[in-house]
């Protein structure tokens, strides 16, 4: 196993680069370039001890991506009226089509105020510059707010009540564990990096995996002991876990005195939340939480490999927390290969002051919920207020039409004919359909960028590795473009986008962009005793927290529209909390949509290779169910609720309990026979404490058609 992260000179004809796409993984690359214009073969950069010679099947096969023949070519205006059907578009100029998006705008501002234009986005590019220029268009502007909430405010808000900063061990230091928690995620299909540390853990010292999901994913399937809790009761197998390891005396109690603030109300707490009590609420017999907690109870060196997926509930903040718990209770944090991690985002440090025009920030410009574009979009007054409807969008990075919640809503919305959409796209995705301009964008393969990661340490910088696809532009550049129409000012507008981070790292205090090219990286990890906590936790008052303060948690970050008081019933200590869409007798089932291995949210739904390995939009169902509902392989089945409802073919799986649905995504809208995709069954609810989006805490009904 490598450990350090050396430059390696690679063979004539390949070149180094960074995978781009929303993974926390955010794997070193090395790319075989046949010519200016084409690329070949891509694989996981061998030299770099996090990805160490790995990357995921689809993005192996990039060339089909990037080559594509829908790749967007041109800059396209509209012809008539929006609709999904019919739709058609006139090539036009770059000139042309900038000066409509600025005159739309220039207009729209003119008639409500600047507050009415909202620029939207999210990480199809996790470049620093790419993906968050658009800010700086905003704050210049004084365009309406985004409160990114559709991915990691959940997992987010839980890890911060209980450890205080997005940062824990370093994912390398599995090779050193003993047991390999991995729980509500899916790292076979969503990062799969960590399956080559686990089994770096697995080869030198036998150690033993736990995956903690409600179905048996490809993680879970190479699980010592796999645990298919009911969706959103995570909070219950966290308590009784706890309770088990109080018991049978394997709470290292000089740690929890010495770093954490537990007291004897914790204690007291604990005391009633037994695997009796758990059993019922998660659906695992009590063996199975005995035993898992006494093989966690009896490991020193165990890491916890927390995921974002059980946190997309209502009460996914608090389930996080709760299972955040379980190495301070043992102590594992002291330990080499001991601890836990979610994501590294704070170690990085890195000032986007010029990146995001932070300098010219107005706090009192409204600032509204990414997840809930939908009802946004159609005037939900919950989000608009007093405020000016929204007609004016730009879209860079992201494809709201299919991967938010209540699809009906946010398709309804962007249809509106009083509503100036741009979006700026690789392909024709289902919401650049719906615009009134549509631009073409670059690749990473073809811009200049740089890149943090959740999953790992290092920082990288990327460089274009082929010439643009004729017509294509970045998004800096189109940033930049727009600025100079709409007399937005700032410094970053004038800057190329490999100025932007030369200055922006100078501004970090890390080494020139230059150089970490050349290092090809920078490892930013921080030494044992931060990484562990050992000099003290991220709070205040240097301690771990059982006991949550979320409303703490709700207001540390500025940036969420006012959500007060959605903390309120949340749990101190590790708990279960009845926030959810319960099942009921109308609505029996509860739906995980959880991630495809093939696509990448919607990304790679484009692709032979991934259209392949997907197939068709599938539902599992237990075989009990299928039974008593006359359903088999192949059956056409409706799932519903109050939102809607799709169909799509049933797969008997029983890997899951009896009582629940797992539909992997995210398959296009276009892909279902209504033309409507799963998200539109998933609620806008905001998730507590301060927002987030909800996509695993879906109660339905099942029928055959
Ligand atoms: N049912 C269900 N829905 C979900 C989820 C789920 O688990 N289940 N997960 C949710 C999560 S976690 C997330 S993060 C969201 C993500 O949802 P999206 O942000 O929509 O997802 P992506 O597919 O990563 O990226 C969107 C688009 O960015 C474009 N893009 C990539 N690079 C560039 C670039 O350089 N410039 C421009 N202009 N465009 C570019 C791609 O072509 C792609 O169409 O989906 C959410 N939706
Ligand atoms: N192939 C592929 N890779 C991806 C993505 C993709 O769409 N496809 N999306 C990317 C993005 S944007 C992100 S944010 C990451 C997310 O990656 P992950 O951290 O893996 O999170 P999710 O994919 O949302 O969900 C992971 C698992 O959580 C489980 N889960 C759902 N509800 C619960 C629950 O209540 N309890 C427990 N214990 N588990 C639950 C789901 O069944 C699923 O298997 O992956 C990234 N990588
Ligand atoms: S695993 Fe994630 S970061 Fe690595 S190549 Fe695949 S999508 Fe990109
Ligand atoms: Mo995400």
């Amino acid at each position: 196993m490598p450990l350090d992260n050396r430059a390696t000179e690679l063979p004539s004809g390949w070149a180094y680069s960074t995978c781009p796409h929303d993974c926390p993984s955010a794997c070193a690359l090395e790319v075989q370039v046949l010519s200016s214009d084409r690329v070949g073969k891509l694989r996981g950069a061998r030299a770099n001890s996090y990805t160490a010679g790995v990357i995921c099947a689809k993005v192996a096969r990039y060339a089909e991506r990037v080559h594509h023949p829908d790749r967007l070519t041109t800059p396209l205006k509209r012809n008539g009226e929006k609709g999904l059907t019919g739709t058609s578009f006139t090539p036009i100029s770059w000139e042309a089509a900038l000066d409509e998006v600025a005159e739309a705008f220039t207009q729209a501002e003119q008639r409500y105020g600047s507050e009415t234009v909202w620029p939207h986005y999210f990480a199809g590019t996790m470049g620093h510059v790419q993906r968050d220029g658009i800010n700086r268009l905003r704050h210049a502007k004084h365009y309406s707010g985004q409160w990114s909430t559709i991915c990691t405010s959940l997992p987010e808000s839980g890890w911060l009540a209980g450890v205080g900063a997005k940062k824990g061990v370093d994912a390398r230091e599995m090779a050193k564990s003993d047991l390999i928690v991995i729980w509500g995620g899916n790292p076979v299909n969503t990062q799969v990096n960590v399956m080559t540390h686990v089994a770096y853990a697995r080869k030198a010292r036998g150690a033993k995996l736990v995956v903690i999901d409600p179905y048996r994913t490809g993680t879970a399937d190479q699980a010592d002991l796999h645990l298919a809790v009911k969706p959103s009761t995570d909070g219950a197998l966290a308590a009784a876990v706890i309770h088990v390891l109080l018991k049978e005396g394997y709470a290292d109690r000089a740690y929890l005195e010495k770093y954490t603030d537990w007291s004897a109300e914790a204690e007291r707490h604990f005391a009633e939340r037994t695997p009796a009590w758990a059993s019922t609420i998660t659906g695992l017999s009590e063996e199975e939480i005995l035993a898992f907690a006494r093989l966690y109870g009896s490991t020193k060196r165990s890491y916890l490999r927390i995921g974002y997926g059980f946190a997309r509930a209502r009460n996914g903040a608090a389930n996080l927390h709760a299972a955040s718990c379980l190495p301070a209770v043992t102590g594992a944090w002291q330990y080499e290969g001991g601890g836990a991690l979610w994501g590294n985002g704070l170690i990085y440090g890195l000032d986007k002051t010029l990146v995001e025009g932070l300098d010219v920030r107005d706090p009192s410009v409204r600032i509204l919920d990414q997840s809930r574009i939908g009802p946004i979009l159609v005037g939900d007054e919950r989000d608009l207020g007093e405020g000016p409807p929204v007609t004016g969008l730009l879209i860079q990075n992201t494809n709201p039409a299919a991967v938010s919640p209540e699809t009906k809503k946010c398709l309804e919305g962007l249809g509106r004919n009083d509503l100036f959409t741009c979006v700026h796209e690789q392909f024709m995705t289902e919401t650049a359909a719906l615009a009134d301009i549509v631009l073409p964008a670059t690749t990473f393969l073809e811009h200049t960028d740089c890149y943090t990661a959740s999953g790992h340490t290092f920082f990288q910088v990327t460089k274009p590795l082929i010439d643009p696809l004729p017509e294509c532009r970045s998004n800096h550049e189109v940033i930049c473009a727009l600025a100079k129409r709409l007399g937005a000012e700032h410094p970053g507008f004038e800057m190329s986008a490999w100025e932007l981070i030369d200055r922006t790292l100078q501004a970090s205090g890390m080494p020139s962009a230059e150089e970490i090219w050349q290092g090809q990286g920078l490892d930013k990890a921080e030494d044992f005793e931060t990484a562990h906590f050992l000099k003290g936790f991220p709070h205040p008052d240097g301690k771990f927290h059982f006991k949550a303060d979320w409303r703490r948690v709700a207001n540390a970050h500025i940036g969420q529209p006012s959500y007060a008081g959605l903390f309120a019933g949340m749990p101190g200590y590790a708990d279960h909390w009845e926030s959810l869409d319960a099942t009921d007798e109308e609505r029996p089932y509860r739906l995980v949509a959880a991630p495809a291995r093939g696509f990448l949210n919607t990304s790679f739904t484009e692709t032979p290779g991934s259209q392949a390995r997907e197939g068709r939009p599938e539902v599992l169902i237990h075989p009990r169910t299928c039974e008593a509902l006359g359903i088999e392989d192949g059956t056409r089945v409706r799932l519903g609720n109050a939102l809607g409802s799709v169909v799509l073919h049933a797969k008997v799986f029983d890997g899951l309990q009896p009582d629940v649905l797992v539909v992997e995504s995210i398959f296009p809208n276009h892909r279902f026979e209504e033309g409507l995709g799963i998200n539109s069954l998933v609620s806008a609810d905001p998730g507590a404490p301060r927002g987030g989006a909800v996509f695993h805490d879906t109660a339905v009904w099942l029928r055959t058609t």
